[in-house]
């Protein structure tokens, strides 16, 4: 007898392509392509590829996130004088840093960082136009909008590291430098300045619905996979008839926690949850230098953390010392 087997899907469908619903109102555009198949995909996912819409939006936000791209790129290999060779070599090194902060609010010369405010100007607009592309497609496909609403989520913290709060404290120097191991460093750098983030309460509540977001996911993941048997994929249809997939799934969890989710707050659980990662982050990064300067001299002042024993001097915000330009 032939098995089911769907951790990862190993019957694969060959029928001819389905090109989606009717497309109206494109304006000059038309479906691209006309789809192939990938068996590979197909192992780890749907095997069509295609035919895709691109739209005056998705080329637009292409286009200058290819700009950015190349901006960032091009700066780096000039960093290490052209060479390809360093350019691969100290590649997760390079970095485009934002101006110094002498230069605050102004426009820079390109060289001192004014390449790092165009890069961050055209992928600004790039995130923003595919942003607009997945609202209007939603529309267009009369869908809800809940996948641009929570892309609007994560925007509101790109944007709140990136450009709000730099403009609140006055230097575009406040904001994340481009290169993987430079904005990793400027993460670290951050926390250690602003009297490290673990104190900051927003930063905990980010984690714990980042932490919620991936226990919640693999918790409805099992359990969907676990009836799958009894048609618990076809979740929506579920919501409206319960079947004995559904039954049994909220019976587990019923059983296990005397509690459960039904199909459909199950992903309204998951979109809140994922969702308030970036929007309590986004608080919490604008909190920081502009409201609290330090935060574990905030946490010590609230009773949160214990001060250091008193065998220590009294810990004094570095930031406050002497001779130390803010
Ligand atoms: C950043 C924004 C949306 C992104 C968008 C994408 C492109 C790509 C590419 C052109 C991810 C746009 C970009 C399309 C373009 C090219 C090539 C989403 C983002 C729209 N932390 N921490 C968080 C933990 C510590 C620090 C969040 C844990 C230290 C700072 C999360 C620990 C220090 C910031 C989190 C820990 C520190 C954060 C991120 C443990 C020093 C933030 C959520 C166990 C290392 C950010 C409030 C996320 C934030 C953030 C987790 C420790 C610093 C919950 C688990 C103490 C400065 N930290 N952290 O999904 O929101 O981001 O803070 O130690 O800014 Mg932290």
């Amino acid at each position: 007898m032939a098995e089911y087997q769907n951790l990862f899907t190993r019957v694969q469908v060959s029928a001819p392509h389905y090109h989606g619903v009717p497309h109206t109102g494109g304006g000059i555009w038309g479906r691209h392509g006309s789809g192939g198949v990938s068996h590979l995909l197909g192992r780890l996912g749907d095997a069509q590829i295609g035919p895709v819409y691109l739209g005056t939006l998705g080329l637009a936000s292409l286009l200058s996130g290819l700009l950015a791209f190349e901006i960032i790129g091009l700066n780096m290999w000039a960093s290490v004088g052209w060479s390809p060779l360093q350019f691969i070599r100290q590649l997760a090194w390079l970095a485009l840093e934002p101006p110094a902060p002498g230069y605050g609010l102004t426009i820079p010369p390109l060289k001192d960082g004014g390449w790092w405010l165009m890069a961050g100007f055209f992928l600004t607009l790039s995130v923003m136009l595919w942003w607009a592309r997945t609202y209007r497609l939603a529309r267009k496909l009369e869908m809800g909008t809940h996948v641009a609403w929570a892309f609007a989520a994560a925007i509101w913290l790109f944007l709140v590291l990136g450009f709000i709060r730099p403009v609140l404290m006055g230097s575009w120097s406040e904001a994340v430098p481009f290169g993987i191991f430079p904005h990793l460093d400027w993460t670290s750098a951050f926390s250690l300045r602003y009297g490290n983030l673990l104190y900051n309460p927003f930063h905990a509540l980010s984690i714990v619905f980042l932490y919620g977001s991936v226990l919640l996911f693999a918790m409805h993941a099992g359990t969907i996979l676990a009836v799958s048997r009894f048609g618990g994929e076809r979740e929506v249809e579920q919501t409206l008839d319960r079947g004995t997939a559904a039954e049994r799934a909220a019976l587990f969890w019923r059983w296990t926690m005397g509690f459960n989710a039904t199909m459909e707050s199950i992903h309204r659980w998951a979109w809140w949850c994922a969702v308030l990662c970036m929007i309590t982050g986004g608080i919490g990064i604008l909190l920081t230098g502009t409201v609290v300067d330090n935060w574990y001299l905030w946490a010590v002042k609230h009773g949160v953390a214990p001060t250091y024993p008193q065998s220590f001097p009294t810990v004094v915000d570095p930031a406050l010392v002497p001779g130390v330009t803010p």
